[in-house]
């Protein structure tokens, strides 16, 4: 398989295997902070803030919208996750939990999946 096709099938909307679930079968190496039986935390590989986390459902859904419908449970194991991160990695001061969905947010890898930013002062929403 060539670069770039690798590429495509960690990344495209298509339905095809992302990248996420090869970190949660240990294909791939991660900076793992936190594992839940149904969520797995790990660092961004190119963070936007001093603390940069990503929670990610072990069962794949494309965005948080088709989780929320499907398995509101999940969400909530998602979204505790996200929480318990926080806490470990010394945020009290406060922090921001982001899904993004879809191209105009800019997801790029189609297994859902919270964005957990802190560790500093953050700047505003929007471009
Ligand atoms: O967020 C997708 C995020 O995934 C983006 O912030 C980069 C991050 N990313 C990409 N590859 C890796 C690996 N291998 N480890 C950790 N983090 C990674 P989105 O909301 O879809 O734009």
């Amino acid at each position: 398989m060539s670069e770039r096709d690798a590429t495509e099938d960690t990344t495209a909307d298509n339905g095809s295997e992302t990248l996420f679930e090869r970190i949660i079968a240990r294909e791939i190496p991660a900076d793992i902070v936190y594992e839940t039986d149904t969520t797995i935390a790990f660092r961004d590989i190119k963070p936007q803030a001093a603390t940069h986390v990503l929670v990610v459902p072990k069962t794949r859904y494309r965005n948080v919208a088709e989780l929320a419908a499907a398995d509101p449970r999940l969400l909530a194991d998602v979204i505790a996750t996200a929480g318990k991160v926080a806490e470990l990695e010394g945020l009290g001061n406060g922090y921001r939990v982001v899904f993004n969905t879809g191209a105009d947010a800019g997801q790029t890898v189609f297994h859902v999946h919270a964005h957990l930013l802190g560790g500093e002062q953050l700047g505003p929403f929007g471009r």
